[in-house]
């Protein structure tokens, strides 16, 4: 018999980086992170369970095939929780571009994470077994962080705290929290990163000289964010975001071999809002996992934003707002 569930996921923009992970457990954070969840920016997914069938599961991210691999342990964790069995069949698509930087596996996961949760209790009420019904969003949380560790706090609307070695992320604001608070997204190359955030995170906890200093840091950085976002305090946030960043990234230009994400538009952009904010424009960058270049601002700053680094963009610079969390519906099944 088939259980079908459709997602819509937005992605986490960590303003304290995850970066690194402890040892216990699949995904546990090293360091607390806090984000914000952007709302102009989606992953939808579509899943069908088929109990009937046995495995392996067939996953589809933008129509390529992906390998199934890397979702088993979420999709293994689906089944257990729910306590069924069947092949998955998934269709995921991102509005914008997959595997660039652009945090496309937290609100990927995410989304299947919820859509899978939704078919799966639905097999197991309908089989007419004695499982509670869907499905608390820490549950959904917990396993979105097995399929990509950012996915434990995008399954959560507005601003998320995830702190370290916990299994999953929790809301601190939600998305009507800071209405003139603003992300502008400068993607300024596109196409998949050169090396994935997972290796590079690897390669850095086993060989950076600095990552016992990151690990110790971390904690202050992400309480201070937590703190400006409740006072809405932008210039706390901002400065406070780009220490995290740069800290991150010195421990990948320390590790064995060096990890490079970096590209000569991204450094122009820094060096021109560094120039913005003399200039009194409330305006701080983060970066994550590859070049591209996420401003952290108000609605009235983003026209001067975009005028400063629009000719450094290789697609549509993109203004985000805070956004919502996972919704999943499945026909036939209350949501
Ligand atoms: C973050 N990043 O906090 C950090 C900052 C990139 C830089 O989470 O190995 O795909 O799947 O747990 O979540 C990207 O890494 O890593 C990420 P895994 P993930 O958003």
């Amino acid at each position: 018999m088939e259980h079908r569930c459709r997602s819509v996921a937005h992605p986490s923009l960590a303003v304290v980086k995850y970066w690194g992970k402890r040892d216990g457990g699949i995904n546990l954070p090293a360091v607390p992170s806090v984000a914000v969840t952007l709302a102009e920016l989606q992953s939808t997914c579509d899943v069908v369970l088929d109990t009937g069938s046995s495995r392996p599961d067939r996953i589809v991210v933008n129509d390529e095939d992906q390998e199934p691999v890397h979702f088993e342990p979420l999709l293994d964790a689906v089944r257990a929780a729910a306590g069924v069995s069947g092949r998955f069949a998934v269709h995921g698509h991102n509005s914008f571009p997959t595997a660039a930087g652009l945090a496309s596996s937290s609100s990927g996961m995410a989304a299947l994470a919820a859509a899978a949760l939704g078919a799966a209790f639905d097999a197991s009420l309908s089989a007419d077994r004695a499982v509670s019904p869907p499905v608390d969003r820490a549950v959904i949380s917990r396993i979105a962080r097995l399929g990509s560790g950012s996915a434990a706090r995008a399954v959560y609307g507005g601003f998320t705290r995830w702190d370290a070695g916990a299994e999953t992320a929790r809301r601190i604001h939600d998305e009507a929290w800071w209405p003139e608070f603003r992300v502008v997204v400068v993607p300024v190359v596109r196409g998949k990163k050169p090396i994935s955030s997972r290796t590079a995170m690897e390669r850095t906890r086993r060989t950076s000289p600095y990552y016992d200093a990151w690990i110790a840091d971390a904690p202050l950085l992400a309480d201070v964010a937590e703190n400006a976002i409740g006072n809405r305090d932008l210039r706390r946030l901002g400065e406070t975001a780009r220490l995290s960043y740069l800290r991150m990234f010195a421990t990948m230009f320390s590790a064995d071999p060096p990890v490079q994400y970096w590209l000569p538009a991204s450094v122009e952009a820094q060096i021109r809002l560094a120039a913005l904010r003399n200039g009194g424009v409330a305006a701080w960058e983060t970066m994550d996992a590859g070049p591209q270049i996420k401003v952290l601002t108000s609605q009235e700053a983003v026209p001067a934003v975009i005028d400063a680094l629009q000719d450094l963009s290789d697609g549509n610079v993109l203004v985000c707002s805070p956004g919502p969390g996972v919704s999943v519906e499945c026909p036939g099944h209350a949501p």
